[in-house]
């Protein structure tokens, strides 16, 4: 894909060292952007071998609306998000529940009933909401609305987090019959967190077009804090001397989205360079 090679290119040339949290250095580069249109194929890297089965798995996972890893890591063997968790596995409030069970509170007005009078009182009633289901309802109901937003930062809960989400805000767009998806990203690993990134909202947007009866756009990602950690720079500079391949091709089955389990996604065509061993920046 050479969208990703351009990026890394990009870092690479236009990046400046920035220490962060991790006591790994970066090369940084402030707001990438690229797109990718879905229909000429599914955007896994042909560069590196990306492992399907976790990019589809942690898709499901953010769909189940849990705060903690037990069905990943206990029932699925994938220990993507086992360095942000407890050993019981809770990882807070993070995708899933923002995604799906998005906390705030409403004022409701209770009437108690009296013998001389009615006494009224305001309290304010503790809600989830399903920012998912409501991104599906519009896209049905209203597709030219520019207001299908999922947004997973809540500043109150930052300190209830493993890890405050990276990418934090997505927008369905419907033109010409396609569905397009914007991602909004505030801090990109390059190398080994965006070939997931992509990989999971590129399906993510393909099951929904699926869901509400529109055809493949484009994906759009636009990374705020775009870097490459030190230790990471001889891994990309390797795999920018491989030629990128055909990319594969992805089959969803005809499923509503919170129906689809890992085995209704198949991968076909699926030729990778092999993978490329890059250390995590905890
Ligand atoms: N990171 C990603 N994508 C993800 C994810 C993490 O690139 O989906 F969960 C990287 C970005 C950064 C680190 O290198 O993890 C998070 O650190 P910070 O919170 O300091 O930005």
């Amino acid at each position: 894909m050479r969208q990703y090679l351009d990026l890394v290119r990009s870092v690479l040339e236009n990046g400046v060292k920035k220490e962060n949290r991790t006591g790994i250095d970066t090369i940084s580069n402030f707001s990438e952007f690229y797109k990718i249109d879905l229909s000429e194929g599914f955007p896994l890297l042909t560069t590196k071998k990306v492992y399907f089965r976790s990019v589809i798995l942690e898709l499901l996972w953010y769909l189940r609306g849990e705060d903690h890893i037990r069905w990943l890591r206990d029932e699925n063997d994938c220990h993507i998000w086992d360095d942000w968790a407890d050993e019981d596995g809770q990882v807070g409030p993070i995708y899933p529940v923002l995604w799906r069970r998005f906390p705030y509170h409403e004022e409701e007005e209770i009437r108690f009933e009296g013998d001389a009078s009615h006494i009224c009182k305001t309290v304010w009633i503790k809600k989830e909401f399903d920012q998912v289901q409501r991104a599906i309802d519009m896209l049905k109901e209203n597709p030219n609305s520019r207001r299908i937003v999922v947004s997973a930062w809540h500043p109150g809960l930052l300190k209830k987090m493993a890890l405050p989400p990276c990418h934090l805000m997505y927008i369905f767009n419907v033109a010409d019959g396609k569905l397009n998806c914007h991602l909004t990203q505030r801090s990109g690993d390059i190398a080994l967190g965006i070939p997931f990134n992509l990989a999971c909202y590129s399906a993510l947007t393909m099951a929904i077009a699926n869901e509400v009866g529109l055809e493949y756009g484009t994906f759009a990602h636009t990374i705020v804090d775009a870097h490459i950690y030190e230790n990471h720079v001889e891994g990309l500079k390797e795999q920018l001397e491989r030629d990128p391949r055909d990319l594969p091709k992805l089959n969803i089955a005809d499923k509503p989205v919170d129906e689809l389990e890992f085995e209704d996604f198949t991968l076909e065509d699926y030729n990778p360079h092999p993978s490329i061993k890059f250390e995590v920046a905890v």
